[in-house]
């Protein structure tokens, strides 16, 4: 299997060997019969393989991980009820008080919210270098670096085999937020850094009906995540969800060429239009970073757009969301259905002002998840909306 259309069927998925179902059974269970005292024992252990507690690991969940271990290019995986019990397990799991982590922002403004709050309380330094550069924020107590592949709100990129490069040479452990990508659409863990992280209740779940995250990477990072995330946090992902993942995951690479296709006429579309004076959109010739884009990502653009309207205040983004009809007023991201939001009052409200406008997430900023309902039909809704 080496193209990633059939893996997003295959991987981590066989014929249940009991039954020979072809679809993974949800193993809806809490507890699994040990056997022996003795057999039991090895369990836990550690000197043999086998099921114990759902918290720890069940099947559902593990056939997702190696799913997801596969698309990523990982040796391991581990899920978590939501994308924010990984990225806190991850922290948990890995730093230690004195240690310095360093983000390259705008990120999601819970993640943003969890990294300061967490820092502050845990005794570790989180620097945001979002304006002054990668480079002159590491310091030798720097132990992680946290980027997304595509921002949220701004969808700028930062070059990622260059902040694996620079983690690497102090020591730190790269992680890249690629939620917003997939991997269909990028790579991290091929460029260098170290551990890739989702929110699957995104693009990976697909039809917004589950929450849930992952983190992948090597075993050796992998081991302390899981340790601390599912044994002592307890964050662990249902099997029912599971099941949802791993169904979403066959059709993602179908999905994201379809989002990618709408979110580019729907950037072009808005180019044009008066009423917006700056359109956020990797795919157009216009964004900053299209190069690098063009370098980095492949198979497209994504599926989020966001633009600014020409007057920048929140009672012109109301005018314009309020009136939107296909597009329904919600968070989240990557459903079939298309969504739309004011990230200065909703996704980023936790971020402390000041922060938020160093970044250019400003009150006549709109974010756009382009679902899979046909272009024209989106742009027509655009159209009225914006007058
Ligand atoms: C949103 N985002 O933007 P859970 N990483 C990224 C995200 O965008 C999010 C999370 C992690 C939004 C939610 C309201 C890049 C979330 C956190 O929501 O905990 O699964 O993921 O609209």
């Amino acid at each position: 299997m080496t193209h990633l259309r059939t893996r997003a069927v295959h991987a981590g998925q066989h014929p249940d060997p009991a039954t020979g179902a072809i679809t993974t059974p949800i193993s809806q269970t809490t507890a699994f019969a040990l056997g022996t005292l003795e057999q039991g024992a090895a369990l836990f252990a550690g000197q043999a393989d086998g099921y114990r507690y759902s918290r720890f690991a069940n099947p559902t969940v593990a056939a997702l991980e190696a799913k997801l271990a596969d698309l990523e290019g990982a040796a391991a995986a581990v899920a978590f009820a939501s994308g924010t019990a990984a990225c806190s397990s991850l922290l948990l799991g890995l730093l230690q008080p004195g240690d310095e982590l360093v983000f390259l922002g705008p990120l999601y403004g819970g993640t943003e919210g969890l990294l300061r709050g967490m820092g502050e309380r845990w005794g570790i330094r989180v620097v945001d270098a979002t304006t002054g550069g990668l480079a002159a924020a590491l310091t030798p107590a720097t132990r992680m670096v946290w980027v997304e592949t595509l921002t949220n709100p701004t969808l700028r990129l930062h070059d990622l085999a260059e902040v694996a490069r620079l983690a690497r040479a102090h020591g730190a452990i790269s992680v890249a937020d690629n939620t917003f990508c997939t991997p269909m659409l990028a790579r991290p863990l091929e460029q260098g850094i170290d551990l890739v992280l989702h929110s699957m209740t995104k693009y990976l779940g697909g039809h917004g009906d589950a929450t849930g995250g992952i983190v992948a990477g090597s075993a050796e990072l992998i081991a302390p995540v899981r340790k601390t995330g599912l044994g002592h946090v307890g964050g662990n992902l249902a099997p029912a969800e599971a099941y949802l993942f791993l169904r979403g995951i066959k059709t993602l690479p179908l999905r994201m060429a379809a989002h990618c296709e709408g979110a580019l006429a729907v950037a072009q579309f808005l180019q044009s239009h008066p009423a917006v004076r700056t359109v956020h959109y990797p795919g157009l010739p216009s964004h900053p970073q299209h190069d690098l884009a063009r370098r980095q990502l492949q198979g497209g653009f994504g599926g989020m757009v966001t633009f600014e309207l020409a007057r920048d205040e929140r009672a012109e983004a109301a005018r314009v969301l309020d009136r939107l009809q296909l597009f329904t007023q919600a968070v989240s991201l990557g459903d079939v259905d298309s969504l739309a939001c004011h990230p200065a009052s909703t996704t980023h409200s936790f971020v402390p002002q000041q922060a938020r406008e160093a970044a250019g997430v400003g009150e006549g900023m709109i974010r756009l998840s382009v679902g899979i309902e046909h272009p024209d039909d989106l742009v027509a809704d655009l159209g009225q909306a914006l007058g």
